[in-house]
């Protein structure tokens, strides 16, 4: 997607501050973080939204999870604990059609979210 913010990321055309990548997912900080730890998640392949997941992409959307855990341990939150949300179009509050899972921690997270 040619005019997509997240994949010009994968690309390397827009500097990300990466913490985690492998093959299929990669991870950077949010430019506009919310807790003190808060990463997005993102499979480099593109994909607008949950609706627009098939099948086949099970296990694409398992590694987020996986690789959520992974960074959560690195950055040393995963014992205290921390939240992983995916919004999902206008009402869900997503602004960027790329699908991502926000990773965040390092403070107690309010319920319900706002
Ligand atoms: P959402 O509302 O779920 O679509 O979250 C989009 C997130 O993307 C939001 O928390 C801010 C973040 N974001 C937007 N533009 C950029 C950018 O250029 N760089 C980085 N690192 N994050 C961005």
């Amino acid at each position: 997607m040619d005019e997509c913010l997240f994949c010009k990321m994968v690309a390397g055309d827009i500097p990300a501050d990466v913490v985690y990548q492998d093959d299929d997912v990669l991870a950077f900080r949010d430019i506009n973080p919310q807790a003190p730890v808060h990463v997005l998640i993102i499979p480099k392949r593109h994909i607008s939204t949950l609706n627009d997941l098939t099948p086949d992409d099970a296990g694409l959307i398992g590694k987020l999870s996986l690789a959520a855990a992974k960074i959560a341990q690195q950055e040393g939150i995963a014992d205290a604990g921390y939240r992983t949300l995916i919004n999902t179009n206008r009402e869900g509050g997503q602004v960027v059609f790329h699908i991502h899972m926000h990773l965040m921690g390092g403070r107690r997270m309010g319920w319900p979210p706002g």
